[in-house]
């Protein structure tokens, strides 16, 4: 009845914006992404008779604010598993000090896999992140490592994650943390209000799905830098849709468009880097592995060495 589990951030190239169901999170278009090995969350779920409310431990603190979200999360379990045990859950976010990224997806994968364990329903990695999912969009692709696709499906069976690529062909990613504040409006709140409002919206589900058709091709024939220009123009339109919102959703900030200029100056002197960015500031630079620390050397003129960190992909959920 007690299962420990981990599982790594992700980052999308082709980003999912948009659902189409709210209750189920099934996403208007499907997503492709790049597992981290840098950032990844462990949990370890114990179902037990001796408590008669759930309890869930972040970084080593009671967290009350979140237990609703994870109570109900648990609760696809206990239905599936048809028991009535609560639980007590521990996680800790491994993630580099200062990095304040967004850890839903390795957090909702992590407890996907640790209940599904804890509980004994062990279903598949597939059916597990139709599960992952529910818990929160982007989890549904921390099941896997390496490069994942999301497939948009049509309802809760059809709607989960596939292994793409290994990508062990020198590829990787530098982060950068221009500030690490939580955001001000979530995602989930973001989409909602773009589908809603933006007269921009109404193309991104067709031509999302162009560039996912074109990155699976890039990738196939490991054409990095093919692979890279359609990672930074699939997060520009995803941004564009969101500046066309009302009221505007802008998550840029200065130093998010100075790691742009700097990306666009390595690449005029010839070395392949792209850049990505989520519903927050950061900025994530697609590159290949191996010239990540040279990228890194070029940032520390703007930016602190902590607020930089190279990582190359990661492995999908385990339970340890
Ligand atoms: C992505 N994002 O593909 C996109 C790009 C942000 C921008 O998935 O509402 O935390 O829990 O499904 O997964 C972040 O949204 O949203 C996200 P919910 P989630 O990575």
């Amino acid at each position: 009845m007690k299962a420990k589990a981990r599982a790594h951030a992700n980052i999308a190239l082709i980003k999912y914006w948009g659902k189409s169901d709210e209750n189920l999170s099934l996403p208007m278009n499907s997503s492709l992404s790049l597992t981290l090995d840098a950032f990844y969350t462990e949990t370890e779920v114990e179902f037990t008779n001796s408590i008669n409310e759930d309890v869930f431990f972040l970084n080593g603190v009671e967290d009350k604010n979140t237990l609703s979200k994870i109570s109900k999360f648990l609760d696809l379990f206990r239905i599936a598993r048809n028991m009535n045990e609560r639980a007590i859950i521990k996680t800790i976010n491994y993630v580099p000090t200062a990095a304040g990224l967004a850890s839903s997806a390795s957090g909702f994968a992590a407890l996907a896999a640790a209940t599904n364990k804890a509980s004994g329903l062990d279903v598949n990695s597939r059916e597990l992140s139709t599960f992952a999912r529910r818990g929160s969009g982007s989890a549904t692709r921390s099941i896997y490592g390496g490069i994942v696709e999301w497939q948009k499906g049509i309802n809760d069976k059809t709607s989960f994650a596939v292994e793409i690529d290994d990508a062990s062909w020198d590829i990787g990613m530098v982060v950068v943390i221009v500030n690490r504040e939580e955001k001000k409006m979530s995602s989930r709140e973001g989409m909602k209000s773009t589908i809603l409002t933006s007269p921009f919206y109404k193309n991104w589900p067709e031509d999302s799905q162009k560039d996912l058709k074109e990155i699976k091709i890039a990738i196939k024939e490991k054409d990095f830098e093919k692979m890279g220009y359609i990672t930074e123009r699939n997060a520009l339109k995803m941004h564009a849709t969101m500046l066309g919102a009302n009221p505007p959703i802008m998550y840029f900030e200065p130093k998010s468009i100075l790691v742009m200029q700097i990306v666009h100056e390595l690449r005029d002197k010839g070395i392949p880097c792209f850049f990505t960015m989520d519903a927050g500031p950061n900025v994530k630079i697609l590159c290949r592995l191996s010239q990540g620390e040279m990228i890194k050397n070029r940032l520390m003129e703007d930016f602190k060495e902590y607020e930089i960190i190279v990582t190359g992909p990661g492995p999908g959920v385990e339970i340890i």
